[in-house]
């Protein structure tokens, strides 16, 4: 309850706040907006990460206090003479990655807030509900709870960037008349505009993401009756875009911003076979299929990595996907050429378009 979790919080003179491996917008935002806080009431606080905050973060007020843990003794010590570990934005102590066993070493009180399904209950105290949009927003309301008049801007800008990165900009279902009101009162209590946060959140394309955007959009496929659109990212599109794989962050919306189109997949080419992003759109569920290939995740977002051949995977996971996705049902039996996929004269157009011609390979 947020009581506890606020009373073993401002108790301390000492607290390491961490977040899960990987972490993304909800997990450094939420972080940092409760590092302010509790520097505010005069706590002692250390951001301890595994991995580093990803690089459209790294202009959030305070991104300077979020250190990556190097297993040092200094670091150790912090840890061990914490009054309070509180870990925010996951719901198990394993996903802080290798900080777990210094955290379980310490005399430390621990503390979860977070928003996933089940947390696990070895803390002390927990603040979790599963219906909350973002961590974000349970750490606004700790804050609220507390005295909302301690959110500053800096507060209020972590925890805008939180909750719009972990609601896709308001749109998902978890979007609820409270997100709004708490969205409300961080944007009059840090006076802020939301223009130059999220394009500070969104628009961090590269040029060689975007020509590797080009080159995937090139290999867009639609099946099933025009419900699951595809995009391919081979290692070869890789090289000649002179991208890595993270910029093909969000890549996956693309086919699924297609009218029509319920269910998008994107394959990565690795050197042991191909990681796979699945997304679905309201009711319809991707993470059956994901699971039938030894991945996971939720109904709308999930992935796998299955190894072998790339045209392999793709052929196993489409021809898979209709046993797992009701909606796929009943596909014609194809005739040799797939009306719905583009046509060479719709490709040319297309590769026009993109002025790519010059570069396909020889
Ligand atoms: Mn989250």
């Amino acid at each position: 309850m947020p009581d506890s979790v606020l009373r073993l919080l401002l108790d301390s003179s000492s607290v390491v706040i961490s977040t899960h491996i990987r972490p993304d917008g909800d997990a450094i935002g939420s972080q940092l907006a409760l590092a302010h806080f509790l520097e505010g009431q005069g706590v002692t606080v250390y951001c301890l990460n595994e991995d580093p905050p990803p690089p459209n973060m790294e202009w959030l007020p305070g991104i300077e206090k979020v250190k990556v843990f190097d297993g040092s003794l200094e670091q150790r010590r912090l840890i061990d003479d914490a009054d309070v570990v509180a870990v925010v934005d996951t719901n198990k102590l394993e996903r802080i990655g290798s900080l777990q066993t210094a955290v379980e070493a310490s005399r430390a009180k621990r503390v979860l807030i977070d928003h996933h399904l089940d947390p696990e209950d070895s803390f002390d105290a927990t603040f979790t509900r599963d219906t909350a949009s973002s961590a974000g927003e349970l750490v606004y309301e700790l804050i609220a709870q507390h005295d909302a008049d301690c959110i500053n801007e800096a507060i209020a800008t972590n925890l805008y960037a939180a909750i719009t990165t972990d609601t896709g900009s308001f749109r998902y279902n978890s979007v609820t008349p409270h997100v709004h009101e708490v969205v409300a009162d961080l944007l009059r209590r840090g006076e802020l505009s939301p223009e130059p946060i999220h394009s500070a959140i969104y628009d961090t394309r590269t040029l060689p993401g975007l020509r590797l955007l080009a080159r995937s959009l090139e290999s867009l496929k639609v099946r099933f009756r025009g419900r699951l659109s595809y995009m391919i990212i081979s290692r070869s599109m890789l090289a000649d875009a002179e991208a890595s794989t993270d910029d093909a962050e969000g890549f996956v919306n693309y086919p699924l911003s297609m009218r029509g189109v319920l269910v998008a997949l994107l394959f990565t080419e690795t050197a042991e076979g191909a990681k796979i992003s699945f997304r679905s759109k309201g009711q319809v569920a991707v993470n059956k299929l994901a699971r039938a290939f030894d991945g996971g995740g939720h109904r709308n977002a999930s992935g796998a990595f299955v190894e072998g051949e790339l045209d392999d995977v793709v052929e196993a996971v489409l021809a898979a996907a209709p046993k797992h996705i009701d909606v796929l049902e009943k596909e014609p039996e194809s005739t040799g050429s797939d009306p719905e996929e583009l046509t060479d004269e719709d490709s040319e157009y297309l590769s026009q378009l993109l002025n790519l011609k010059s570069q396909s390979p020889s």
